[in-house]
């Protein structure tokens, strides 16, 4: 498109819709107009792609997930559709800045963190791939609650994320299907004496799916995510009567469930569950039967991903859709079941591993469970003789009156996957192994990655564009030649561009900070960096530890030589999470408390942004010098962010956990700070028992003076969080071992301090960091599972044959 097309369009959209010339539009009627442009554009791909993989009847994968963190769409789609410097000096033209116009999106925050992040990524990647590929989850009225702090304390507020309505979506009521909830199933004896389940009293909801075009990078392809969002079909609107009766109903995809174990087993839940699942399941099926292919070939067309357990009812509902349905014996249909779906676990969290109370997915779903009951009966038998009674007991789906989703996902799929090679070695050795024992050959592992061309290309242009003039700019379709770089550790010249990059980046990032926040930070300052969901695993309290720990060395020693230091932190915490509030509370007293205080003279700062998201970590990221990856060892599965600070230059400070340990394999252990305990060292401790966080306490007076800060008034307006937390390090032992790993920890703190120093050294180890973040492309990801877990192929591969 030239630019007088691009204006032009934009021209006539304002008037069409608006009633406005270019002149008098503002960003809000600019951004609709362009994004309304941009669909246009798209829509002849998004078509073209789709038929494509009807006529040359293409085997595709549906990426079933109960969450997806897209962000916003507008750069990004630009970017894949090559147009994105056409626009922004189009735009330039005419006086408007693209980056205004982006700030207008509301984020797609439909997702709580890696995991939801994790499916973006992956749906970018599997168009940028050209892998036929399909997205299959809920559109919430209602994203992840927006943060906001209220002396210190966390307030949630609703995510109104479709207020102004969203540009890319596109209602495709004529793909609507129905959706049966609630009732009584019994079996009934047909003529012919097979049994045949009828149900009665259900209630139907109709599930409409709302379309979003993925494109792939500069391919021209443009595959589909589907998001469906509930409706009560026309045929009952006369059923209910009332506003609070339609309500009920409506409500099923109102919100998004902050990930929140504790707040788990709602009724509301597992309704979301099997409404995305059940839509999801009967429109795959429907698109095969206009296949006119035989059952059998089914897994060589359609290939179902569950993405962690939420879409686990995948198993039973495909069953239900063949059986019941389509009329399929139990035993072929089981076959075809096990060959379509595969399931990746995220967590070794036992808290976090989903189970349901058997009444309830008897009131929710009782055909279902009915289902479920014969999986579990065939499941003990057919073991039978083959494995010990207490390993079938301990595997089945149906144990202590509830469904293991987990045991369900494994017993009805071909593959399980974990996301790390620790954590998929902990699954087989530890968490499943059980399961490993009865289906070796269904554990694999499938290390994260992350999608550079938003996290990089779109993040941080003036980081791109120094590697495009060092390596060209051949890193942007190829993430792995990003090790090309490695040919300027010793270039002074190209390690000063780098870091010049950086600080317009952790300027921009200062800014930010100012405005929102009215905290002044220095760019010259190291900007230490941890974000991610608050956890008690992921440690954040052990971050803020050692920021007391410098607090009070420079209260004493007020001319100790120190790098100044930001310490930056952006969390949410699950609304019914206590104890992550409470830290999130003390974080922002300290934060008060050292920012206040000019004794100090900058030498430490500390901030708490709020409402970390995707758009927020787009700031963030860029302007990092130290990654923050500090869980408990074993207890990370992957963790994401990692990656995406260590492209962006930050050195990590890690334990071996999650892909810690591959990006310590990657990048040597020159350029990265691990510290701490193993995820063997901790287990010895599971296994002995000997932990005593108390003796750590009593034997180290530095760590004292540190605990007894939350209690004895020194960090101010913490009289009920300050005990809790002192508790569950003292009186409690300290479940994650931040005592035991503090230490370690300062140590390597320590290091960092001292390296920051020599530039030129800092420079080179960032260097490393970005040159073998290649290894950790999405890309790779996703084509690893194309080829060894869902047979899919892509599309240009296909057309060249
Ligand atoms: C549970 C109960 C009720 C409602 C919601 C939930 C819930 C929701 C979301 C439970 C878990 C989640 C999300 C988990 C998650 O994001 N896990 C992360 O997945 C990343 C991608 O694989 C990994 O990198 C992280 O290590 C892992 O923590």
């Amino acid at each position: 498109m030239t630019k007088e097309e691009i204006k032009k369009e934009l021209r006539q959209r304002l008037r069409d819709t608006y009633a406005l010339e270019l002149e008098d539009a503002g960003p809000v009627e600019l951004f609709y107009s362009l994004g309304g442009l941009i669909k246009a554009i798209s829509n002849e791909k998004w078509h073209k792609t789709w038929k494509n993989y009807l006529t040359e009847e293409q085997k595709q994968v549906y990426y079933f997930s109960i969450e997806f963190l897209p962000g916003k769409l507008l750069k990004s789609n630009l970017l894949n559709l090559g147009i994105l410097n056409e626009v922004r000096t189009t735009l330039a033209d005419i006086d408007v800045d693209l980056e205004e116009l982006a700030e207008v999106e509301k984020d797609m925050a439909l997702g709580n963190g890696g995991l939801g992040r994790l499916a973006s990524c992956f749906m970018d990647s599997i168009a940028s791939c050209g892998l036929p590929g399909n997205g299959n989850g809920i559109r919430y009225d209602y994203g992840l609650f927006k943060q906001q702090f209220v002396d210190g304390y966390q307030v949630e507020l609703p995510d109104e994320w479709l207020k102004r309505g969203n540009v890319w979506e596109i209602r495709r009521e004529s793909k609507a299907c129905d959706v049966k909830l609630f009732g009584n199933v019994y079996m009934k004896r047909l003529a012919n004496g097979k049994l045949q389940p009828v149900a009665e009293n259900q209630t139907t909801v109709r599930a409409v799916p709302y379309d979003t075009g993925m494109i792939g990078y500069q391919n021209g392809i443009v595959n589909t995510m589907r998001l469906w969002s509930v409706e009560i079909p026309i045929s009952e609107e006369a059923k209910y009567q009332s506003l609070d009766e339609r309500r009920t109903v409506e409500d099923l995809t109102a919100v998004l469930y902050p990930d929140d174990s504790q707040e788990s087993g709602r009724l509301v839940r597992l309704a979301q569950e099997y409404f995305f699942v059940s839509a999801g399941i009967q429109s795959i099926i429907r698109y095969y039967k206009k296949l006119n292919l035989p059952w059998h070939s089914l897994s060589e067309k359609i290939a179902i991903h569950i993405n962690d357990t939420h879409p686990a009812m995948c198993v039973p509902e495909l069953m239900r859709v063949l059986v019941d349905e389509n009329g399929l014996n139990w035993e072929f249909a089981w076959d075809i079941t096990v060959k379509v779906l595969s399931y990746t676990n995220h967590t070794i969290m036992a808290e976090a591993l989903e189970k349901w109370p058997i009444y309830l997915m008897k009131i929710v779903v009782p055909r279902i469970y009915q289902i479920i009951e014969e999986i579990d009966r065939r499941y003990v038998t057919t073991l039978q003789g083959i494995h010990s009674q207490d390993l079938i007991q301990r595997t089945r789906p149906l144990q202590n009156d509830q469904v293991y989703m987990a045991h369900l996902a494994i017993i009805g799929s071909h593959s399980t996957n974990g996301v790390a090679k620790i954590h998929s070695d902990l699954l087989k050795s530890i968490v499943l192994h059980d399961f490993y024992v009865i289906y070796p050959e269904r554990f694999n592992n499938k290390t994260n990655g992350i999608a550079e061309r938003r996290w990089l290309q779109l993040a941080n242009e003036p980081l791109a564009n120094v590697i495009d003039e060092l390596i060209t700019d051949s890193w942007r379709k190829t993430p792995q030649d990003l090790k090309l770089l490695m040919n300027y550790q010793n270039d002074e010249a190209a390690l000063t561009k780098i870091r010049e990059a950086k600080l317009v980046k952790k300027e921009e990032l200062a800014n930010y900070i100012l405005k929102t926040t009215g905290i002044e930070v220095s760019s010259n300052a190291i900007f230490d960096v941890q974000i991610k969901r608050l956890h008690a695993y992921k440690r954040q309290l052990m971050n803020l530890l050692h920021i007391l720990k410098l607090y009070f060395e420079i209260k004493d020693n007020p001319e100790m030589d120190i790098t100044p230091r930001v310490f930056i932190f952006g969390a949410k915490a699950a609304p019914s999470y206590t104890y992550a509030k409470s830290i999130i509370k003390a974080i922002n007293e300290v934060a008060n408390m050292v920012n206040t205080d000019r004794s100090l003279q900058d030498k430490i700062k500390v901030v708490f942004l709020p409402n970390y998201n995707v758009s927020l970590a787009e700031k963030i990221i860029p302007a990092a010098d130290v990654s923050e990856q500090i869980s408990l060892a074993s207890k990370e599965a992957s963790g994401t962010s990692n990656m995406k600070l260590m492209l962006n230059g930050a050195v990590t400070i890690a334990t071996l956990d999650g892909a810690n340990v591959e990006i310590r394999d990657a990048v040597g252990d020159d350029n990265i700070y691990i510290f701490g305990l193993t995820e063997k060292e901790v287990y010895d401790y599971y296994e002995k028992q000997d932990y005593s966080s108390q003796k750590i306490y009593d034997e180290d007076e530095n760590l004292r003076r540190i605990l007894d800060a939350f209690v004895d008034g020194t960090i101010p307006n913490i009289e009920f969080e300050g005990q809790e937390i002192y508790d569950a390090l003292l009186k409690f032992n300290d479940e994650y071992f931040l005592l035991r790993d503090f230490h370690d920890y300062v140590k390597a703190q320590e290091q960092i301090n001292q390296d920051y120093k020599d530039s030129m050294l800092w420079q080179k180890k960032s260097l490393a960091n970005i040159a073998n973040a290649g290894n950790f492309s999405a890309d790779d990801t996703v084509k690893a599972y194309a080829e060894d877990i869902w047979q899919i192929e892509p599309i240009f591969a296909h057309t060249e044959k």
